[in-house]
């Protein structure tokens, strides 16, 4: 029989338990490679203390006061199993404290992740845009928020989405925002609209549901309503609303942008970010297994990457058009953000380069709390009327307010301007900063006449005087506004065979999730208007028929460019896993890991349990591993079964097919890795694994042999991303 509990010590009895105060400690120093933003004040003067210092400071555990504390684990209680007392001013601050410690998630880009780095331009902007920040070897500070457009904060980051490219330049003259998404078109063409769009992607108001999702009818109603979104949705029911990893996604100013150079003439550009890891994508199956399996995917590998030196690096570009009296280039207008310019009519001008190179300290505090808005200019580049970005003008700092509690959310260390700032803003919600002076307003005489109006030549930003149209005030668009079908078109026709598949499959998938025919039948109306062959493929698979356009298709040259497949790219950072046994003999597991790393992937050994193999260590078990974590799979030596480690699958199923048995959990990755298009190498004397999951020995994107030698062919084969052709000329994915 187990010994009763200790009885709790009587009235006026010491706890010896809280007579021990715990060993004074420092706060861990920040690492390295994670220091925050300059700290200035909002007035631009340095704080004089480092940043780690506005977080926490001394040895011992304080009230927010600053007084020592001597526990927080006991509240004040009248005697020890007495009733805890409303006097108690720690607990009280505590409770409050975390009562609030949520914020409003963000009511679009909810669920998203940040990091730093520098921004170095070429120089090769300094013709077009004054811009201090793009003259040539100027390097910028950065912060960039990747994110998912429609699902709640604790989303998963594989759903099929639009994503969001957010970056801040912290420049000379202030900060700037790109504040853009991996689709170069929107849905909507005005934002006063941009609520009714939001409304009817989010989960049904009635249930709640779905999360994260595109596949409802609220959405198909709109788009199918709202013809002006199916270029768009042509993009999200592409390989690109299923990036396979943020630094492997473009990003698009979407806007048309104006720009000014020093001799004062203008020019209109759209923005590119141009991932030099190659644009990638998940196949559809590998999205949904990665949703379960690890819904932070995204997250973890940007993280992963940095922390592993594997830097992701963008290519800033642009598309630079004549400034016309119509602001239209080639027939597309402009200022229609349902509009992009295909490359092939307008190359993209490299301008710099972005390495995104440090981790935030504090999640909440940068990720969380960092706010972008696309009025946040600097002198040089400017707006154009296009109507969906004039909104956005209004938007961004509006909802701020409300999502961090005031005015004064450009304090926050994470959205402080790096040069020096005198705004005449004063009070509100959360002021931190102390101004001096009384002259909050201009002009002054009492406090010397500061703060002064800059002229052009002293670097003040000049809206370019831009003429506006004459006319009555109507709530209207140009006509140019109304072709809402040639460039979903031309998407669909730039795609290659296996992409087109994926869309196929992606229309027909999310349609056949709708409830409603009559919405069926509409979006059907709308895919005869852009393509018959989709049409009729999409019709088939919903069992509907398909309508005959009442828009012919447009006449359109695809645009090759768009197409993700067909490159080659670099495999630096692509991840490898090595399946080992636990008796593998670790010099050949090192060996495999050394051939890895030298081809400049990463490697990753994986073996029954965790824990070393000789002097390599175990980075993952077929318990916490999974195939959608690695972009290819070496198997150095085949594991058998090993029932008694794996209680929580079951060891009889999937492994007896043929030849020697192997763990079944090894079976099911080679298996998922195989029907992804994914590179397999196998040691030659491990080919009953290949058995084991089904998968022939000559099959495209397989390789046998030494491991080492392997690795060459997988890094080729991961060069291209995927084995596309490994089922037939139209890829297989098994959705
Ligand atoms: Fe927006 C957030 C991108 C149209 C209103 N938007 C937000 C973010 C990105 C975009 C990347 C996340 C920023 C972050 O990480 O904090 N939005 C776009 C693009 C658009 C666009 C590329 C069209 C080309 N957005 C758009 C319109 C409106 C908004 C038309 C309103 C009329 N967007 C917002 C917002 C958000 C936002 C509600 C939510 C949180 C925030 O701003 O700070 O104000």
């Amino acid at each position: 029989m187990a010994p009763p509990p200790p009885r709790p010590p009587g009235p006026g009895v010491e706890d010896p338990a809280l007579d021990e105060p715990t060993a004074p400690v420092a706060p861990p120093p920040p690492k390295a490679s994670q220091q925050g933003p300059a700290t200035v004040t909002p007035t631009g003067a340095p704080t004089g203390a480092p940043p780690e210092a506005m977080a926490q400071q001394g040895e011992y555990l304080t009230t927010a006061q600053g007084a020592r504390l001597r526990t927080t684990d006991h509240a004040l209680k009248a005697g020890r199993r007495g009733p805890v007392l409303l006097q108690d001013h720690h607990l009280r601050e505590k409770i409050t404290h975390f009562d609030h410690e949520r914020i409003p998630e963000r009511v679009v880009h909810a669920r998203g992740t940040g990091a730093h780095g520098v921004f170095v331009a070429n120089g090769r902007a300094a013709k077009i845009c004054r811009a201090a920040f793009l003259k040539k070897g100027v390097e910028t500070p950065t912060f960039v928020r990747f994110s998912t457009v429609q699902g709640f904060r604790g989303s998963s980051d594989t759903v099929r989405d639009t994503r969001g490219f957010a970056t801040k330049f912290y420049t000379s003259e202030g900060n700037y925002d790109l504040v853009g998404n991996n689709i170069p078109v929107f849905f909507i063409q005005e934002g006063i609209k941009f609520p009714d769009i939001v409304h009817a992607v989010k989960p049904e108001p009635d249930r709640e549901i779905p999360q994260a999702q595109s596949a409802h009818d609220t959405f198909w109603d709109f788009v199918s309503l709202h013809t002006e979104a199916q270029a768009h949705v042509a993009w999200s029911m592409s390989d690109r609303a299923v990036p396979l990893s943020y630094r492997m996604m473009e990003g698009f100013g979407v806007h048309t942008f104006r720009l000014i150079n020093d001799a004062g003439e203008t020019s209109l550009v759209k923005f590119h970010w141009e991932p030099r890891q190659g644009v990638h994508s998940q196949v559809w199956e590998e999205t949904q297994l990665t949703a379960g399996n690890d819904p932070d995917f995204h997250r973890r590998d940007l993280y992963d990457a940095i922390d592993a030196g594997a830097y992701p690096v963008w290519d800033l570009g642009v598309q630079v058009m004549p400034d016309t009296e119509d602001e239209t280039f080639e027939g597309i207008d402009l200022l229609d953000p349902t509009k992009f310019v295909p490359e092939e009519l307008c190359p993209v001008e490299i301008i710099g380069t972005m390495t995104l190179n440090r981790r935030p300290i504090n999640f909440f505090a940068e990720v969380e709390q960092v706010m972008f808005n696309p009025g946040n200019l600097v002198p040089g580049i400017d707006v154009t009327n296009d109507p969906l970005l004039q909104v956005r003008l209004f938007s961004y700092i509006d909802t701020q307010i409300t999502r961090l509690g005031g005015p004064n959310f450009n304090q926050l260390p994470i959205n402080r301007a790096h040069c020096p700032v005198n705004d005449m803003f004063r009070d509100g919600f959360h002021q931190h900063a102390v101004h001096g002076g009384v002259t909050p307003y201009r002009p002054n005489s009492l406090d010397g006449g500061n703060p002064a109006e800059a002229s052009e030549d002293s670097g003040a930003f000049i809206d370019v005087p831009q003429p506006v149209a004459s006319g009555a005030k109507v709530r209207e668009l140009s006509a140019s506004f109304d072709d809402h079908f040639s460039q979903a078109t031309l998407f669909v026709r730039s795609l290659s065979e296996v992409e087109r598949e994926h869309l196929t499959r992606a229309y027909t998938f999310e349609l056949g999730k709708c409830y409603e025919e009559a919405i069926r039948l509409r979006q059907l109306q709308c895919l005869a208007n852009i393509d018959a062959d989709l049409c009729a493929e999409v019709a088939r698979g919903l069992g509907l028929p398909a309508p005959e356009p009442t828009v012919p298709p447009a006449d359109v040259e695809p645009s090759p460019a768009l197409s993700q497949v067909g490159g080659t790219w670099p495999v630096a950072g692509r991840k490898v896993a090595l399946v080992v046994d636990a008796d593998t003999d670790p010099t050949a597991v090192q060996a495999a890991k050394d051939a890895v790393t030298a081809a400049g992937m990463m490697a990753f050994v994986m073996a029954p349990s965790g824990g070393k193999l000789g002097d390599v260590v175990v980075d993952r078990t077929f318990l916490t591993a999974a195939s959608i974590e690695f972009d290819s799979l070496l198997v150095v030596d085949a594991p058998a079964p090993a029932p008694d480690a794996v209680p929580l699958f079951d060891a009889k199923a999937g492994h007896a097919r043929a030849g020697r048995p192997v763990d079944p959990r090894v079976a099911k990755l080679v298996a998922e890795m195989f029907r992804h298009f994914k590179a397999i190498g196998v040691a030659s004397d491990a080919t009953n694994v290949l058995t084991a999951a089904g998968v022939p020995e000559d099959a495209p994107g397989v390789v046998v042999g030494e491991p080492a030698a392997v690795v060459g062919k997988l890094a080729a084969l991961l060069a291209e991303h995927r084995v596309w052709h490994r089922f037939g000329p139209v890829a297989e994915d098994s959705d």
